[in-house]
């Protein structure tokens, strides 16, 4: 076995020889590529010295910063495998998390220490570190002690490197387990395919508990030694004083239109810039448009899922065809895509169904749910992606895709993913509450938003602020509806199944754009 299978030798292999050039850049400070392997080595060392078993999990959830990357990269480094944690979930949500993954090694905030401590008691998880977003915490006071270098470990490429957990339609998230190949395969292709250069400057401001702002974002940049502009999220003041020194920028819809919903925004802030790419959702033409009209930039959209990383895109290079606003481009190199049929038969180019993928970007399995694993894959081995879509059409080249709408029941909002069944559970569990339906609406910053209809229960009285509130201190805030209408019945088809859709239909669009 070689360690260049690892995924963290594998991007180092790209870093640039002078490693005290800065890498990552933050409003208060830089820090060299030196940097990165010396504080992701005494990472490494600290979970090293723990004695952890062999594919022991290490389960994160902390604010963003580089010391959360660089923690990344020394677990990576230590052979062992990352469990991240969206931020905004509460105790209730991580308990799932921790039942489920057992990790030997937690980390989190300082400010959720208390009652993480309290989960890891009763979990029996064995360590405990803080890290705070200014990169102080117990995880750093212990892993000043280590050595700044780490011999890092030897791994197949089919070992495990990451656990993301993604929602599931019966309100049980699924972990999709990665391997180091399956990274690899995926930071290769898009290096390649968009063309990224050690001249480039990334404006980071994803999250990096995703596959996008961690996998796909702060990947190529590491691998292609260049320099990113750090922040902590998206912040459109910060974003309009960097652009002009960055080259390449990602972000899901929402980034793009609240930049456009600036009139600051405009051509000098993007004179240098060769890359705008959007993700995780789709993006409206309104806003592929609005954005090429003001900034005389084309957004560059691709497709992708924790479970695959990214499946097809736009072409970045021109020889290769244009951006088509609305499509999701071409299958990336190594990735296979059909549209099929209901049952086992491809569609023809032109029409819509289910799309299918298969490759070396594509995870293995679910963690701990073999069945779940066989019902998503094919019995010739294509994963079931649960979106619909269709090469071509009319004015679109034949190798184009366009995602045309899910099969699965999923909103997504501002990028995150939710699943209208673990919602609906926790409103059907609420006191005077007889039934509910979730649904997703049209949200001009969000792009969709989550909103319920509930029924009382007979006599009982519900308040839907109320209701708002309290869900709040149980869920991630972006799965909280954004509105509850108290009904006095769902609307049903002949059959008795709730029909979403005249839900949907009598629920004006949410919000504003920002
Ligand atoms: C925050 N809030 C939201 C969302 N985010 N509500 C609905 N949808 C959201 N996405 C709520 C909070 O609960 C809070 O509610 C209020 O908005 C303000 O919170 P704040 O954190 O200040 O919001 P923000 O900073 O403006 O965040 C919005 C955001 C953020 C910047 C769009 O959600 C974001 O960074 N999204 C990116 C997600 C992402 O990285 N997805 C990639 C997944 P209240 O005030 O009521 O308490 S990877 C993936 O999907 C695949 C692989 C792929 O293809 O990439
Ligand atoms: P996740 O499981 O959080 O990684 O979300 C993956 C899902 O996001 C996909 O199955 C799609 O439904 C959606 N998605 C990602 N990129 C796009 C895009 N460019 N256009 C439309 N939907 C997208």
């Amino acid at each position: 076995m070689k360690n260049d299978a690892n995924v963290y030798a594998w991007l180092a292999q790209g870093f640039p020889e002078d490693r005290s050039a800065t890498a990552i850049q933050t409003p208060q400070r830089g820090y060299s590529w030196n940097d990165i392997d010396e504080l992701s080595a005494r990472y490494a060392g600290l979970l090293g010295a723990l004695n952890l078993p062999a594919g022991a999990r290490v389960a994160v959830q902390v604010e963003k910063s580089p010391e959360a990357l660089m923690l990344y990269l020394g677990t990576l480094r230590a052979g062992f495998v990352y469990l991240p944690l969206n931020n905004a979930y509460k105790a209730a949500e991580v308990e799932y998390f921790l039942a489920d993954a057992e990790p030997s090694v937690v980390v989190c905030d300082g400010s959720s220490a208390g009652w993480m401590q309290e989960l890891a008691d009763r979990l029996g998880v064995a360590n405990l570190y803080t890290l705070d977003a200014d990169g102080t915490g117990t995880l750093a006071v212990a892993a000043a002690s280590q050595p700044d270098t780490f011999e890092t470990a030897a791994v197949a490429a089919d070992d495990l490197a990451a656990i993301l957990y993604t929602s599931g339609t019966t309100g049980r998230s699924k972990g999709a387990m990665l391997s180091h190949g399956n990274l690899v395969a995926s930071t290769r292709t898009l290096h390649d395919f968009w063309q990224w250069r050690r001249d480039d400057v990334l404006l980071h401001m994803l999250p990096i508990f995703h596959v996008h702002g961690l996998f796909v974002a702060a990947h190529g940049a590491l691998r292609a030694g260049a320099r990113m502009i750090w922040l902590p999220g998206l912040d459109i003041d910060q974003a309009l004083h960097h652009l002009p020194q960055c080259t390449v920028m990602m972000g899901v819809p929402t980034y793009y239109v609240r930049l456009l919903a600036d009139p600051r925004f405009g051509r000098p802030q993007c004179a240098g810039m060769r890359l705008f790419v959007s993700g995780s959702a789709p993006l409206l033409m309104d806003t592929f448009n609005a954005f090429r009209e003001r900034t005389g930039h084309t957004i560059l959209e691709r497709y992708g899922m924790s479970e695959t990383s990214m499946l097809t895109s736009n072409p970045s290079d021109p020889a290769l065809g244009p951006r088509l606003g609305g499509t999701v481009g071409m299958p990336l190199p190594g990735v296979s895509v059909r549209v099929m049929d209901g049952g086992d038969q491809p569609l023809p180019v032109g029409e819509t169904g289910y799309v299918q993928v298969r490759g070396a970007t594509v995870f293995s399995g679910y963690w701990r749910m073999p069945e779940k694993t066989r019902e998503e894959f094919t019995a010739d081995g294509w994963f079931r992606t649960g979106d619909m879509g269709r090469f071509g059409g009319e004015g679109v080249p034949d190798d184009y895709l366009t995602i045309v709408g899910r099969s699965k029941d999923l909103i997504i909002s501002g990028g995150y993913n939710v699943y209208p069944k673990e919602i609906e559970l926790a409103i059907d569990e609420m006191p005077g509450v007889a039934e509910s339906a979730v649904i997703g609406v049209a949200h001009a910053d969000f792009g969709e938003a989550v909103v319920a209809a509930v029924v009382p229960r007979a006599g009982a009285e519900l308040n839907a602020e109320a209701m708002i509130f309290e869900l709040k201190g149980r869920l991630a805030g972006f799965k909280v509806p954004k509105q509850i209408r108290i009904v006095d019945e769902l609307p049903r088809n002949t059959m008795g199944k709730v029909q979403k859709n005249v839900l949907r239909q009598s629920w004006p669009a949410q919000g504003d754009a920002r």
